[in-house]
Parts: C-alpha cells; structure tokens; sequence
C-alpha cells in the first residue's frame, strides 16, 4: 500500500514540479545502505543536486523500499521511476547480452572484468535502449566465492545441495553442480539458511559479511566464479526531456561514481574476505579437483551462451579475448 502511495505521489509531483523548472525524481535500488553500490547511488544523487542547484532531485530508495528487485526494470521502462538501480544478471531472461555478467570463470579478476565490461557496453546500450532505457553506470561487485556447511573439496561434496541461485544463468549453474536452485534475496538469506530453506549460496564476501554468515554457515571457499555488477539505467524519454547540460551533469557523475566503484570494490574485496575470516569462517582457496571441475562447468555455460545467442554475442567474446 505504502509503495502504492508512494508512485502516485512521485508521479503527480513530478508533473507539478517540471512546469516550475524543478524535478523530483526516484531512483529505486536493491541493496542496502551498506553496500557500496548504494553508497555511490546517494553520491550521484548529491552530486546532481549540488551541480543543477537543485533543479534535479533524485531521492533514492534504497533496499528495494520503493520497487522490488525484480521490478525494477519494468518501473524504469514505463516510466513509473525514472531512474533504477538493476543486477544485471536478472535481466539474463530480456537478451543474452545481460547474461555475459553471470557466466562463471569467463572474467574472474576486476581487470578482466572491466575489460569484459567494455566488449559488453554496446550491446548493452543497444539492448537497454529497446527496452526505453539508458544505461548511466554501472558498479562491481567483489568475485564470488562459494558458502556452504561443511568442507568442499570436489563437487561430489555439494552434490544434492539446496543451492541459492539469483538470475536465471545462477540457475543454470546450481543444476550443473547436480544441486537444486532456489531463488532467494539477500534480505531473506539469513532465514533461508536457518530454515534449510538453502544450505549453499555462491555471493562475494561482501553480501557474506553483511547478513553476518558466520551466524548460520562455516566454510568459504574463495573461487572466484564471476565479477557481477549493478547497472544504473535511467528513462529514455525522462532523460530526453532535460535540457542539454543537465544531461552532461548527469552523466558526468555517473562516469566519476562508475570509475570509483571499480577502485573501491578491489579495497573492499580484500577487507570483506579477512572479516569473514576474523568471524570464525574457514576460508580456502579451491582444491585443483574442484577448480578443474568449476571450469569444466564454466566452458558448458560459455558454450549454450553461444548457441542461444545471435552473433552479437560471438562478437562480444571476441572482443573481450582479443
Ligand atoms: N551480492 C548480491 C549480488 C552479487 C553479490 O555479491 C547478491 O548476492 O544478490
């Protein structure tokens, strides 16, 4: 009901508001304040405010208060917000472009993943575009590693598990591990553990730490699987209707908060890791069996990316491993 209040207003006022120069504009995000996905997404905000003189207001709301997750994207696309923040890997279902964020073992490193980033961006754009969106920033998330239960020394050892899985390509991935995937939300993750809900879940050390995972699991083994990101997209049509420097300001900010989320999510990584380690987690790096068995998965997953795909997708690779 409240979410309901909320729109109506925001729509009404953002029409009131437009004819005296001045715009309120929302900006639904997923994650909670602690992330720094959402840190940056207030900076952006202020930053617009500051540089417009308040002609652009965008309230952000974060925790998914305002749209739910995976309703972000159409809220955008119709116009309801104007600005959203999305995990890109949910969209895997829209166009395969959105899938390159989930595929394991492809870019495991923040370098290779910025490069991938970058043979990504166009079609991206095209994509987004289609869907009446434009693509302003996006932010990484540290590389995911695996949370279970007990010790993992080969697939054999999870093999039954309940796992998490949080796009349609994680999905994919649970099945390939002869596990069952669940789809939960980071809020609901602690819960879910307690409950035996899921007895597994592939996340950075990062979303570890902040639902306190030390509280229901015991072992993290730091495989490096993929480097996700959130993207931040804003309305088409909302974004044409601002005057010329307004749209430079904007995306002005999104290119300075793009360019340190990458510098802070390596800082992050690190320090997330040691925290879950200080909190009684036994953190491992993969034994050679099960690297070996990940990466088999991981060439599995390029491959039906491939064939699904048209040949943008063959393009995209190419250029990534050139
Ligand atoms: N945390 C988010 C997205 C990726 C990550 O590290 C999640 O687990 O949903």
């Amino acid at each position: 009901m409240l979410k309901k209040t909320l729109l109506t207003t925001s729509i009404v006022f953002g029409g009131l508001l437009s004819s005296v120069n001045a715009a309120q504009w929302h900006m639904p995000t997923p994650y909670g304040d602690a992330n720094l996905p959402t840190k940056l997404a207030y900076q952006f905000a202020e930053e617009i405010k500051q540089n417009t003189d308040g002609d652009l207001n965008i309230t952000v709301h974060s925790g998914a208060s305002l749209v739910k997750h995976t309703e972000i994207p159409r809220a955008v696309k119709t116009g309801q917000v104007q600005m959203g923040e999305i995990f890109i890997g949910i969209m895997g279902n829209t166009h395969p472009v959105f899938k390159h964020d989930n595929i394991p073992f492809l870019a495991t490193n923040f370098d290779d993943a910025e490069k991938l980033w970058q043979a990504a961006k166009p079609e991206m754009e095209k994509q987004l575009k289609k869907e009446g969106m434009k693509l302003l920033y996006t932010v990484a998330w540290p590389a995911q590693g695996l949370y279970t239960k007990k010790a993992i020394n080969s697939l054999s050892d999870i093999e039954g598990s309940r796992m998490r899985a949080y796009s349609p390509s994680t999905s994919r991935l649970a099945d390939l591990m002869d596990t069952t995937p669940t789809t939960i939300q980071v809020p609901e993750i602690p819960q879910a553990f307690s409950t035996g809900i899921i007895d597994a879940m592939i996340t950075s050390p990062t979303t570890g730490v902040n639902g306190q995972a030390w509280d229901y699991l015991s072992h993290y083994n730091d495989i490096q699987a993929w480097i996700p990101k959130n993207m931040v997209v804003v309305n088409m049509r909302s974004f044409k209707r601002l005057d010329k420097d307004v749209q430079k300001i904007i995306m002005d900010a999104a290119a300075k908060v793009e360019k340190q989320g990458w510098e802070q999510v390596r800082i992050n990584a690190k320090q997330d890791t040691d925290s879950l380690a200080k909190n009684g987690i036994a953190v491992s790096t993969p034994t050679a069996e099960l690297a070996n068995e990940f990466n088999a998965i991981g060439k599995i997953m390029t491959q039906e990316w491939l064939d699904e795909s048209g040949s943008e997708i063959k393009t995209l690779l190419e250029n990534y491993q050139q």
